[in-house]
């Protein structure tokens, strides 16, 4: 029955022990949403990669290419605790994706479903780090598996490529990464502005993805609700509601904008 809910949901999806991530939870509000009891985090990927073609033109990262997925996984999560709710009245199912006290990359290879990459990213060997990855957190206990390897190969073609230095051997720095810069509100240095201008990309930063080998020969089947809404150009001129540049506002995405057209 779990099973069947499951795979209804996501492509992959694996089991982590609450013990093993409630040392490292991520300080945030959405803490106070993690049952009382907890005992294992279901965790999910949401494949978004369109195939390299499908990205001719674009302006933005890919992951805003698709309809935000901080709406779509949730419903699509938020569906999924309902049916197992329904199986299991007795235990509670919390759903999560990014904003989130779970630090997902790491839950997400503890479930066994990939590997970190020194760019400090999540790689599934079939999708590569093309995925978003959500999860629900249960009372419920699982049978989990013992997680052995977790690193990539080292090759360090993200540090080499990385625009702003921002990747070394002990993981990134969030200050200085691109798509950070991008997210940041207010006036930005002439350098920022330099680094958004030359990666041709109004917002996020995919560039330590696209040079990894980890990410060559991987699927391009992105879930059912990415298949269509995909805009490959950002826009600050209608409700981008439905975009995920949208949660800094409006003049975020229209600063960047002009920082690469004019
Ligand atoms: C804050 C955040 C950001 C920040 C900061 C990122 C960061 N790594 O700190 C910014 C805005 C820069 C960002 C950018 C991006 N993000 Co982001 N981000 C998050 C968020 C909300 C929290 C991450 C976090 O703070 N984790 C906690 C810290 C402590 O974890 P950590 O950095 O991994 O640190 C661990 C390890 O590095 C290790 N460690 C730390 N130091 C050292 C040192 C050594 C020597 C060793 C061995 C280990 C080690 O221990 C730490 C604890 O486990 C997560 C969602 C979530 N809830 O997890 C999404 C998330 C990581 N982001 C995501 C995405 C898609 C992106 C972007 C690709 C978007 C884009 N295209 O622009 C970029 C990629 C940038 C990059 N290379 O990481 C996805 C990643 C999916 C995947 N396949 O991995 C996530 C999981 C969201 C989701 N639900 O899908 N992000
Ligand atoms: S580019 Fe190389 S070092 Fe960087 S994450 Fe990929 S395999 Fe690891
Ligand atoms: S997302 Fe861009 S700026 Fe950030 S670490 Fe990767 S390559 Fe560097």
């Amino acid at each position: 029955m779990i099973n069947k809910i499951l795979s209804e949901t996501a492509p992959v999806y694996g089991f982590c022990p609450f013990d093993q991530i409630k040392d490292s939870l991520i300080d945030c509000r959405a803490k106070s949403r993690i049952p009382e009891n907890a005992r294992s985090i279901i965790v999910m990927l949401f494949p978004y990669y369109l195939g390299d073609e499908a990205y001719d033109g674009s302006d933005i990262s890919k992951y805003a290419v698709v309809p935000d997925y901080h709406k779509t996984v949730t419903e699509i999560l938020d569906n999924a605790s309902k049916k197992l709710k329904e199986a299991f009245p007795e235990d509670e199912f919390v759903v999560f994706t990014d904003n989130s006290p779970i630090p997902e990359v790491k839950a997400a290879i503890s479930a066994g479903l990939g590997v970190r990459g020194l760019n400090g990213l999540f790689f599934n060997k079939e999708y590569g780090s093309w995925v978003f990855i959500g999860e629900i957190v249960t009372t419920k206990a699982f049978d989990y598996i013992e997680v052995k390897n977790t690193a990539c190969f080292g090759c360090r073609k993200c540090i080499e490529a990385c625009p702003a230095k921002a990747i070394s051997e002990n993981g990134i720095d969030p200050e200085k990464c691109l798509s950070a810069v991008t997210q940041k509100k207010g006036e930005l240095t002439e350098e920022q502005k330099e680094m958004i201008k030359s990666s041709g990309c109004a917002w996020g930063c995919d560039i330590c993805q696209n040079v990894c080998p980890m990410n060559k020969k991987v699927k391009s089947e992105p879930i059912e609700i990415f298949k269509n809404g995909a805009e490959l150009k950002a826009r600050a001129d209608s409700d981008i509601s439905d975009r995920a540049y949208s949660w800094r506002g409006e003049k975020v995405i229209k600063r960047n904008l002009e920082i690469l057209y004019k």
